[in-house]
């Protein structure tokens, strides 16, 4: 058995039976175009690798799933996120925060191995998010241990290119559309480069053009929950000519706070250089508190009520 097929659901007994159920289905049928798209969600889920929006239904079928939308610039540490997030639960619960299960481990692992090597500065060019289709990542977490069911997230980013476009071009904005599905969305600034201050005011400018063009196509609305995030703070920390509240907080607050059901600011160093003043994962529980349960948060269901059992065996 391959080392990568370890710990895949469909590797329990139920899970075979459903994939043996599946097969019997289509037996000396021809395979119509939905039960085709099923069997190929069914090996994704087996490979453990992203999903892509026609792969969700398998989770959303046996889970209440809730989405995240992670979105930014090229280079803005959109992956770095991802990747830590998991890293982060890997021996032991991450506050209050209780890892319980992923279908898409690898595509996780896939998404570590590049943050290891690009945060040292090594090629790791074969992880970037270069498809301009939103994939998602499957994690399920419960916020006590000794919850019952848990809370599951299927979260995604997308390649920064397809954001630089799409905040001067509506037809680009519109491919983006589908987010106003979301329980949580993060617009990340690139920390790193609001450091030089050439460029800093170019990088806040690009930042509030996209959000008022998402607030204008309705991509961003009333519904949306935003966190607009500078990331890598572990550079800017201590710089006395950054002032947070007033190049940041205060003017995206003023702008856009009330086109959105959420506003806030925050900041993160997920992966600092140096580990002196921040640790590892610094500022991710500020993103995962925007995603605890809320009962007017969208969830995306299309199934029965399922149990965890299967998932707790991951
Ligand atoms: N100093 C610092 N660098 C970071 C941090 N987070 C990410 N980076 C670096 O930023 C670069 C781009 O990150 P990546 O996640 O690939 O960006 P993406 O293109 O938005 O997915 C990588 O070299 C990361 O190591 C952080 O918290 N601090
Ligand atoms: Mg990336």
């Amino acid at each position: 058995m391959a080392d990568t097929e370890k710990n895949f659901y469909l590797q329990d007994d139920e899970a075979k039976d459903e994939t043996e159920v599946k097969n019997s289905e289509v037996d000396g049928a021809v395979e119509s175009d939905e039960q085709s798209q099923v069997n190929k969600t069914v090996f994704k889920l087996f490979t453990g690798d992203e999903l892509s929006f026609d792969d969700l239904k398998l989770v959303t079928h046996r889970y209440p799933a809730s989405k995240v939308y992670i979105l930014g610039e090229h280079d803005s540490g959109k992956t770095t996120i991802l990747s830590t997030l998991f890293e982060m639960f890997q021996f032991a619960p991450f506050n209050n925060f209780h890892f319980a299960g992923s279908l898409t481990q690898v595509g996780f692992e896939k998404r570590c191995f590049h943050s290891r090597l690009s945060s040292k500065n090594q090629e790791a060019d074969t992880a970037r998010t270069t498809i301009e289709q939103f994939r998602f990542l499957h994690l399920a977490l419960k916020f006590k241990p000794e919850a019952k069911a848990a809370n599951h997230y299927l979260i995604s980013d997308i390649s920064g290119e397809k954001i630089t476009r799409a905040k001067n071009d509506s037809k680009e904005m519109q491919d983006l559309s589908v987010i106003n599905d979301s329980v949580h969305v993060c617009y990340i600034i690139d920390g790193e480069k609001l450091k030089d201050i050439k460029l800093r005011q170019a990088i806040l400018t690009q930042a509030k053009t996209f959000i008022r063009k998402a607030i204008d196509e309705e991509v961003f609305n009333s519904k949306t929950r935003l966190s607009v995030i500078v990331s890598k703070w572990d550079l800017l920390d201590g710089k006395k000519d950054f002032d947070f509240e007033n190049l940041i907080e205060i003017p995206f607050k003023r702008d856009f706070a009330h086109a959105v059901s959420e506003f806030n600011v925050l900041k993160i160093a997920v992966r600092p250089k140096k580990f002196n003043k921040f640790k590892l994962g610094h500022g991710l529980i500020d993103i995962l508190k925007h995603w605890q349960p809320n009962p007017s948060a969208p969830i995306i269901y299309s199934g029965e009520a399922s149990s965890d059992r299967m998932i707790s065996k991951i």
